[in-house]
């Protein structure tokens, strides 16, 4: 049997590319496929939540039956046209939210407590001629999260464990025990965390706004393990220069893998490589689920973890 064509975005690890390899014909873009060629065979593409698809190479692929993403994140994929063009789209949920959370919470406590640079202190021998200052409690403080799905209720059970006092703010109230503020405004004044967590669509661009670092104020930290485009940038950078606001912990960036180079001098950030969901298992679950995905629909059947739109 013919193997069904199959156009990748983003490199895999061995252990996903070798599965992948075995079961489709795979044409990796860096490769630089003729796409007038290959276009019209290719009926899926893998690829990554950051990376997504241009459109442009959707309308490449006339044939194309299914996009499916070792992610979560669908947000740099056009779902109009994918609907339009009856196209499918699968994304990995579920398996990478308790890493994501991990590390939303540590870089949080790596920030109040500056982790990085009393490591440096230590390491350097500045130790033995002074000591470190004093840091900031992380227990028992105020958290808002931002969008309380799957990923932000991990954060918030972790949270509990650290005797914080929590509040959310979501399309509508859950049935959660922790304090409901719809309007990220007065989320971000009752906040000493401020985690956002939302999945980044039209709606929640730049939803972390120069009005919401006002609100946070100059006590109150925020901390983004979801998409760079759900916080004004160029705001945040404001904020942090003149120390309108306590800090900021980031695992994303407008433009990464470049950053912004303003970020690089300041001294009340936690900067992270886009690493929340890279762990060795969580990663493996995700290629695996991103496979699964695939097989399901070559062999006529329901994806597993569809995108709806
Ligand atoms: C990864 C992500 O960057 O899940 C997402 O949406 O952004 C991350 O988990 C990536 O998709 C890994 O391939």
């Amino acid at each position: 049997m013919t193997k069904p064509q199959l156009l990748q975005i983003t490199r895999y690890s061995d252990w996903d590319q070798a599965p992948l390899d075995l079961a489709f014909q795979v044409h990796q873009i860096w490769n630089n496929p003729d796409l007038a060629e290959i276009g019209p065979q290719i009926r899926a593409i893998a690829t990554s939540g950051g990376a997504g698809v241009a459109s442009a190479l959707i309308e490449a692929c006339p044939k194309l039956e299914l996009i499916a993403i070792n992610g979560v994140g669908y947000d740099a994929i056009d779902l109009g046209l994918c609907k339009a063009r009856g196209v499918k789209v699968s994304n990995t949920p579920g398996v990478l939210d308790g890493d994501c959370a991990d590390l939303a919470v540590g870089m949080a406590l790596a920030l109040a407590r500056a982790i990085p640079e009393a490591d440096a202190h230590a390491r350097s021998g500045a130790w033995a001629s002074a000591s470190f200052p004093l840091q900031r409690r992380f227990f028992g403080a105020r958290a808002g999260i931002l969008g309380l799905g799957r990923i932000g209720m991990e954060i918030a059970r972790r949270l509990e464990g650290f005797g914080m006092d929590i509040a959310y703010s979501a399309r509508s109230a859950k049935a959660v025990p922790y304090r409901f503020i719809p309007d990220p405004v007065a989320l971000a004044e009752q906040s000493d965390f401020l985690f956002v967590a939302t999945l980044a669509n039209a709606e929640t661009r730049h939803i972390v706004n120069a009005e919401v670092l006002r609100a946070l104020g100059p006590k109150g930290a925020v901390i983004n393990i979801s998409r760079a485009a759900n916080i004004d940038e160029n705001a945040l950078l404001d904020a942090l220069e003149s120390q309108s606001i306590a800090g900021a912990a980031l695992d994303v960036f407008e433009g990464e893998p470049a950053i912004n180079p303003r970020f690089a001098p300041l001294k009340n950030v936690v900067l992270q490589p886009h690493q929340g969901s890279a762990t060795e298992a969580t990663r493996r679950a995700m290629g695996k689920l991103q496979r699964d995905n695939l097989t399901a629909h070559f062999a006529g059947k329901p994806l597993l973890t569809p995108v709806d739109f």
